[in-house]
């Protein structure tokens, strides 16, 4: 393996970036957080119930077992820069979602930005082992019906690791799944769901597919200031949860790209997976001998 290749190893790289590649157009010293699956794990930090496991997916991240009151996070143990002169980023992941079992499927999964320095992992059942995370943004898809929620398959952003709900969203519009099983929308249908989370410093942008890697239309266009809401810190840390209660399911992260910057996936496009946004040799060569914007 060249000294190029194993800079690109999963995990998190701070890679020069320059010029209009094959991965889009990056700003330079772009942090890129890149696990196409959980074989490897290094640069992440495991939590709870959090732990990894061979499925016909590969080797995923079960965030937790399909079992009563469960809780696991994984974070990367590395703070990615976030600030005001560059408070933006770009990630995308897959779930799949089995084994549902207990009272319904329950609960859900958080994507997570907060703080660094506070708590890796929240407390079980309907929060998604979100709150208690302290200052932070959370969008969370969320499978189980608790008090005041919508229905039992929404997406909706939370903050400050409380029951704060700015919005709520139901993907494909379909808002009952009792019986998940075979319901083309139901979060936790055991399909693969693929997901996109952006922000461009003002508004966040949510999308997911089921079953698709092309991009749809957004569920979520939300104006938010994140750097308030991350206390103004310089750098933040930035991971995914899971819950279970008297409800439960498998939480399976199949793979995850996160970009320190905005570098959104167009809507109607096909993601690129994570192994294949890690570029080859020959791209990487050409970004760090490149100092200036590349040619259009
Ligand atoms: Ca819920």
């Amino acid at each position: 393996m060249s000294s190029i290749a194993k800079r690109f190893r999963p995990g998190f790289s701070t890679v020069r970036v320059v010029g209009l590649l094959s991965l889009g157009t990056i700003a330079a010293s772009a942090q890129v957080l890149s696990y196409p699956d959980f074989s490897v794990t290094t640069g992440l930090s495991i939590n709870g119930t959090a732990s990894t496991t061979r499925t016909s997916d590969g080797n995923v991240l079960r965030l937790t077992p399909a079992a009563c009151c469960s809780a696991g996070s994984a974070f990367a143990a590395q703070p990615v820069p976030f600030q005001l002169s560059a408070d933006t980023f770009s990630t995308f992941f897959q779930f799949r979602i089995t084994n549902p079992g207990g009272l319904a499927p329950a609960d859900g999964i958080a994507f997570i930005i907060r703080e660094k320095g506070l708590p890796n992992l929240g407390i079980t059942g309907g929060t998604t082992g979100y709150d208690g995370i302290g200052h932070s943004i959370s969008i969370r898809f969320d499978t189980y019906r608790n008090e005041g929620e919508i229905n039992n398959n929404r997406v909706n952003i939370q903050t400050d690791g409380t029951k704060e709900n700015l919005v709520s969203r139901t993907p494909l519009g379909v808002a009952n799944c009792s019986l998940p099983a075979g319901i083309v929308g139901c979060m936790s249908n055991g399909d693969v769901w693929s997901v996109w989370i952006d922000y461009d410093g003002s508004h966040v942008h949510v999308a997911l597919a089921d079953s698709s890697t092309t991009r749809p239309a957004d569920l979520i266009d939300l104006p938010l200031s994140l750097p308030a809401l991350l206390n103004y810190a310089p750098d933040a840390a930035v991971g995914l949860s899971a819950g279970t209660g008297g409800g439960f399911e498998n939480h399976d992260i199949l793979n995850w790209v996160y970009f320190s910057t905005f570098n959104p996936t167009p809507t109607g496009t096909a993601q690129l997976m994570p192994a294949k946004l890690i570029a080859p040799p020959a791209v990487v060569s050409q970004a760090i001998v490149r100092s200036g914007p590349g040619p259009r």
